[in-house]
């Protein structure tokens, strides 16, 4: 009686250990490229000239090419029975998995079709590529080059919870098989967008429809310029046919179809000379090296630096002061060196070593056992203190509006603060002492800095920059502990138990706290009038009586409609409960949302009480029982 198309197939069990091949039943063809308006010229002439109609005009359509991975989906009877990568365009591998966790495909569409086929492409959008490479980067994962790769890592996970956690999209553009159908499928190119559309699946609507090889060519221009405003990576755009009909005529050759064409943006890439390598003391005192150029225009902006990671990097990429260097934005965004043009060296280039003390305290520098950084590990080291009070002010730390670089850099020179505690010491006459200020803006500052008291505990342990810990696991560690105190005092062990938290996060949490300095910081704060505290539960009965939770353990699954799942864990513990991630004989009761997948089936296999959410808040509000 399993039905494939329940919600609870989303989320799959066990990891496999390796992908099943899959034979597609149709050739997912490629493209051949365009570089040029003549080159498109050229492709329209040879399609008119295939059709018999070279004097009259061919309505093409131009879609984006998402920068992703190409999948096929086969939904049999309407249900999302089976997914499968491109692989060589015949065999590809069974992803079925790991696509049932992305939300935005449907497991069932709106048609009973007995068969349906539809080509589409996986991605990342570009913003939420930066933030999961921002965690790896703060839990000491390797990180990913470009969105492409981050997607196409993600959907081949043997365990499709990974690939759950990832921000995938997709978008579909083309119906492969449509089999016994009782719809009639479109033979334009873009009524079958929108029918794919109809059926519930995610299409591009950033498509134009143009009456002749000019408009195409029109649009072409338009999207080299626009492309970098889109959420995601495009590499380039497709030209089709808009008559099936006429595709079906001019067939293909072994390798693409003859009424399509893929046309590619010119290189984004550029020449420039690394002019010197600097090293930067970041925070926690990793010594980075960054490369000088001679700026240059790449898609759009000016870059006259690029960071160049570690020593290894410098090393792998043989990176020398000096060289001509190609250079591009990884995922349109960062800029990086692709490589070195090593046929332009002359001989004057020179090797780069890295600083055996950092550039600003003059300590000596370490290199951690299985770590590419170099690291100053001298806690008074002027330029960690500066990156430390950066990363405090910061919009998602205390968020302590004008409190930006220069301004820090002032008042660390000035000698006005030591550590971030002493911000809250600062007075409108210490700012007016320093360059560029008026009364009204160093009361502004001011007041902006007492105001950041009360930015709530999760900002301020963000804001300490413990190593590992990002803004999500900062979130996590306020809810469960709800003061600064309890987290001080929590074990590595208890620690992780807390959801999210591993080893690396707990050991970097606790050797913090361990530190005096640290423990000297926090006093600081507290007696500065920082709130380390969560607010008090308003759940909490008016008359002091028992938390309608008191000693009960439960599990929270599914999607909720008036909480997030930190949320509801949030409510439990307020309300005297403890929230815990698996089902065990221990669970009291499991609150299930919609979408409930294994923990609900384990809670009705060990007899334990499953709550709706209703049922769930009238716990909360103590209206009903808990026996
Ligand atoms: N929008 C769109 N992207 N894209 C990529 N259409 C499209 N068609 C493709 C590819 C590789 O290939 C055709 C052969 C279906």
């Amino acid at each position: 009686l399993a039905d494939p198309a329940s919600p609870t197939q989303r989320v799959s069990g066990q990891p496999k250990a390796g992908f099943r091949t899959v034979q597609h039943q149709v050739p997912l063809l490629s493209l051949d490229n365009a570089f040029d308006a003549e080159e498109l010229r050229a492709f329209d002439r040879r399609v008119r000239r295939g059709l018999g109609a070279l004097g009259a005009p061919s309505p093409y359509i131009v879609e984006l090419k998402i920068d992703g991975l190409t999948v096929a989906l086969t939904y049999r009877n309407g249900v999302l029975t089976e997914a499968a990568t491109r692989g060589d365009g015949l065999t590809g591998e069974d992803i079925t998995a790991n696509i049932r966790t992305l939300r935005s495909i449907p497991l069932r569409i709106n048609s009973h079709i007995p068969l349906l086929i539809v080509r589409g492409e996986v991605y990342m959008p570009k913003e939420e590529f930066a933030a999961l490479n921002r965690e790896r980067e703060e839990t000491g994962q390797p990180l990913f080059a470009n969105p492409r790769n981050a997607a196409a890592g993600s959907l081949r996970q043997l365990d499709p919870k990974v690939t759950a956690s990832r921000p995938l999209k997709a978008f579909f553009y083309d119906i492969l098989v449509a089999e016994g159908s009782e719809l009639a499928v479109p033979d334009i190119q873009s009524q079958r967008l929108e029918f794919l559309a109809e059926l519930g699946l995610p299409v591009n609507r950033d498509y134009r429809v143009c009456a002749n090889i000019e408009e195409v060519i029109d649009s072409c221009a338009y999207w080299a310029e626009q492309r970098h405003k889109l959420s995601y990576d495009i590499d380039g755009l497709v030209i089709k046919l808009q008559s099936i009909a006429g595709r079906v005529e001019l067939g293909h050759t072994a390798k693409a179809p003859r009424a399509n064409i893929a046309y590619k943006f010119p290189a984004v890439q550029e020449e420039t000379q690394v002019l010197d390598i600097e090293v930067n003391v970041g925070r926690p005192g990793a010594i980075t090296p960054l490369a000088i150029l001679r700026p240059v225009v790449v898609a759009g902006s000016t870059i006259s630096r690029v960071a160049l990671h570690n020593e290894d990097y410098i090393k792998e990429k043989d990176i020398r002061i000096g060289d001509w260097v190609l250079i591009h934005k990884a995922g349109d965004v960062i800029p990086e060196v692709v490589r070195v043009l090593t046929e332009k060296r002359t001989g004057a280039e020179r090797q780069f070593m890295m600083p055996k003390n950092c550039p600003v305290c003059a300590q000596p520098v370490f290199r951690a056992e299985g770590e590419a950084v170099l690291r100053c590990v001298n806690e008074s080291c002027i330029a960690r203190l500066r990156e430390r009070l950066i990363h405090f002010a910061s919009r998602d730390a205390m968020d302590i509006d004008g409190l930006g670089p220069a301004i820090i850099g002032q008042l660390v020179d000035a000698q006005l603060i030591k550590d971030p505690a002493d911000l809250y010491q600062i007075t409108v006459e210490d700012l007016l002492k320093l360059e560029r200020f008026a009364l009204k803006s160093a009361q502004n500052l001011v007041a902006a800095i007492q105001k950041s008291k009360e930015a709530g505990l999760d900002r301020v342990i963000y804001a300490l920059g413990i190593r590992h810990v990002g803004k999500g696991a900062a979130r996590v560690l306020a809810q469960y502990f709800r003061s600064m105190e309890r987290l001080q005092q929590a074990s590595e062990a208890e620690l992780q138990t807390v959801p999210e938290v591993g080893a690396i996060m707990a050991d970097s949490i606790c050797s913090f706290f361990g530190q005096a300095q640290n423990q000297q910081l926090i006093a600081k704060l507290a007696a500065a009038g920082v709130n380390l505290q969560m607010p008090e539960a308003d759940l909490r009965p008016a008359d002091g009586g028992p938390l309608p939770l008191n000693g009960k353990t439960l599990v929270v699954t599914g999607t909720l409609t008036g909480f997030s799942r930190s949320e509801a864990e949030e409510a439990i513990r307020r309300a005297g409960g403890k929230a815990t991630s698996s089902v065990s004989k221990k669970t009291d009761f499991v609150v299930a949302g919609a979408e409930a997948g294994s923990k609900l089936d384990k809670a009705k296999e060990l007899g334990i009480r499953i709550l709706n959410e209703a049922e769930f808040v009238q716990l909360l509000q103590n209206k009903g029982s808990v026996e």
